[in-house]
């Protein structure tokens, strides 16, 4: 056996890494090995360069080496301050995200390009926020509800809006840990303040600002992210695709879309519908254009339109070496800047489209979302004039792909369970019939399973195993992100997976007719489990932290996977971790993580980088959550 035939739970990804090394082409894969064992003081996270006295390596063993920094700061301090900014950058990739989907519900029209998909979402969190609706346009509305969006970034004095959403003992929590954040950009700028040289050392209070900014991603930049995103794209509704790398067409100009925001995808889905697009593909003859999606972008345009996908994370340089890709768009987040080479080695365009990414060696094509149709159709024929560069020689499509069923916003789930027409969230009746299969324990509890890749483990090993193992015991789960993708391909999110869970969570599958796995959407659709949980939580009359409910993040490796692990911890929610945090170099700050959170927030990390063990952990987890709710209620 290759030692190729170790790093991915597919056999046709293998494949594929062998043509690359047959090619001479090289990949992620190769780069790992080349890298060999990473730095001890980083992996532990006590490695300071903050100021320009250090860097500063100080022991991660208590009385042995270098116990402080040059400025005195110890390793809980530094490890706490490389945290807390990690959940800056995190919420910052996140929030900026959601700004720029409001700027385009700012500049919504009913003739432009973006228009209002879901009228009844606009006007029900108009009045949330106390816009008035009464004899107005719908634009006029929009545009003053994404105003207010905006000013959420910066104002100067309250808290966000969105934290109302949350339980009543949930807000306590937070106002009695002075953990409710005030504007998004603030907490950002106050964790870089706070952790800058000469601030902060205390590490209890640096988690405690780290907690507060994360919520500020949850309950601020990502669910502006998707409520305004459902409002001019469409809530999504469960609908039927297929998933992995054999959803690519020989016979057709393949484009990957990969990134993050739905405003270019959304765009470059019309365009590829247009019909002097479609001709003109056929007259470089193709047989048409093949979307499919990558990363979050692809969740997106697949729960809102069906667009296949290609892959995860680690698949965005496999997608290229198949031959048959003519163009890669991004916008930003979780590209590979190895995408230039890689792309150089076969005929594929690469094409960066945000200034926020541009990418060296990459084709630039700057998005301009005041002509967005205009400028997602140049794009397109980027692509389609370079079909006839493609080389058969080096064709190679992978013949995997399974069946899926996704699309299930929160709507759609309540909808689907309670079976009703109507697709608000009341939750005095609608949440209801969830509320009830967990209390009755015919549903023993729900797990949150998100994140990334990470070559720590072997590609989507860690996320199949922890699903197959929970929906056999009765627990359904609920997944965003990369993961949701792994789950996809591995044939979890269709319908006939049901047969691989545990006879409670199997006759509410058929009762329902849903899948185990419920495809909830891109990283920024975290916010869809928040507002689930939260809204079952109101309706049984508890905390978040009291239900059967854990969030787990198996493969994750991005400073947006440490931001979400924290406001979901701070949202009451236990995290499992399949990756070790850089932290480990603390023992301070590990207790308060694992142990002393939970006094804080009801809620606290667990460890363990073996996915049986993990999976062990969380079923107990919510057994002995289940117990003490039993005793309550
Ligand atoms: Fe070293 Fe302190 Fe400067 Fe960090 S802030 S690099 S620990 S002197
Ligand atoms: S895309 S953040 S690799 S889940 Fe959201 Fe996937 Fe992680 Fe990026």
């Amino acid at each position: 056996m290759s030692e190729t035939k170790m790093v991915s739970l597919d056999e046709m990804d293998e494949q594929l890494i062998q043509k690359a090394e047959a090619e001479g082409v090289e990949t992620m894969w190769d780069r790992k090995k080349a890298m060999k064992a990473p730095c001890g003081f980083g992996e532990k996270g006590v490695c300071c360069r903050i100021c320009a006295m250090g860097p500063c390596r100080v022991s991660p063993v208590e009385g042995k080496g270098a116990q402080r920094g040059i400025c005195g700061a110890t390793a809980d301090t530094i490890v706490a301050r490389n945290l807390a900014r990690m959940i800056a950058a995190g919420t910052s990739a996140h929030s900026d995200h959601a700004r720029d989907i409001a700027h385009v519900m700012h500049m919504a029209s009913r003739d432009g390009n973006y228009t209002i998909k879901d009228e009844r979402k606009l006007l029900s969190l108009a009045e949330e926020w106390e816009v008035n609706t009464e004899g107005r346009d719908i634009y006029d509305v929009a545009h003053e509800v994404a105003e207010i969006a905006l000013n959420e970034f910066g104002k100067p004095f309250g808290t966000l809006k969105f934290l109302e959403r949350a339980p009543e003992p949930r807000k306590k929590i937070w106002r009695e840990l002075d953990i409710e954040p005030r504007a998004i950009d603030r907490e950002i700028a106050t964790i870089m303040h706070s952790t800058h040289m000469g601030c902060t050392s205390d590490a209890e209070s640096l988690l405690k600002i780290g907690m507060r900014t994360a919520l500020a991603d949850g309950w601020g930049g990502s669910m502006i992210g998707t409520v305004f995103s459902d409002i001019l794209f469409g809530t999504p509704v469960p609908r039927e695709t297929e998933a992995n790398l054999g959803v690519l067409e020989e016979k057709q100009v393949n484009i990957i879309l990969h990134g993050h925001e739905p405003s270019l995808s959304e765009m470059i889905v019309m365009a590829a519908q247009d019909p002097q697009i479609i001709k003109l593909a056929e007259e470089v003859g193709a047989e048409g254009i093949n979307l499919a999606g990558m990363c979050c972008t692809g969740n997106e345009v697949t729960m809102r339109h069906g667009v296949k996908i290609a892959g995860n994370f680690f698949q965005q340089e496999l997608a290229v070496l198949t031959g048959v890709i003519e163009a890669v768009i991004v916008d930003v987040q979780c590209i590979f800047p190895s995408l230039t080479p890689i792309t150089d080695c076969y005929h594929t365009k690469f094409i960066t489209t945000s200034p926020k990414a541009k990418i060296t060696g990459a084709t630039h094509i700057e998005f301009n979302e005041e002509k967005a149709l205009e400028s997602a159709k140049s794009i397109v024929r980027e692509a389609i004039e370079n079909f006839k560069n493609r080389k058969k020689e080096k064709v190679f499509i992978p013949q995997t792909k399974n069946q899926a069923t996704l699309g299930y916003s929160v709507e759609a789930i309540i909808k689907q369970l309670d079976r009703v027409v109507n697709s608000n969230i009341d939750p005095q009746g609608t949440v209801k019939p969830l509320a009830d299969v967990i209390k009755a324990g015919v549903l023993r509890g729900a797990a949150g399973i998100v994140g990334c890749n990470n070559p720590k483990v072997k590609h989507d090993y860690s996320h199949i195993e922890i699903m197959k193992k929970l929906i056999a015991n009765d627990v359904i789960v609920v997944t965003t992100g990369c993961a949701a993708q792994a789950a996809a391909k591995a044939g979890l999110t269709s319908k006939d997976a049901a047969k691989l869970a545990g006879k409670g969570l199997q006759a509410v599958c058929e009762l329902v007719d849903i899948p185990p796995v419920l495809h909830m959407g891109s990283c920024v659709d975290i916010s869809r489990i928040l507002t689930l949980v939260g809204e079952t939580a109101k309706h049984m009359g508890v905390d978040n932290c009291d239900l059967p409910v854990v969030g787990v993040a198996p493969e994750w490796m991005s400073e947006k996977a440490v931001a979400i692990a924290n406001y979901v911890i701070a949202s009451g929610i236990d995290v499992f971790l399949g990756v070790e945090p850089p932290v480990m170099g603390s023992a301070a700050v590990v207790d308060m993580l694992t142990n002393k959170l939970e006094e804080m927030t009801g809620a606290k990390f667990f460890i363990d980088t073996d996915p049986h063990k993990l999976s062990a952990m969380m079923l107990d987890r919510i057994e002995e959550k289940r117990a003490k709710l039993e005793a309550r209620l």
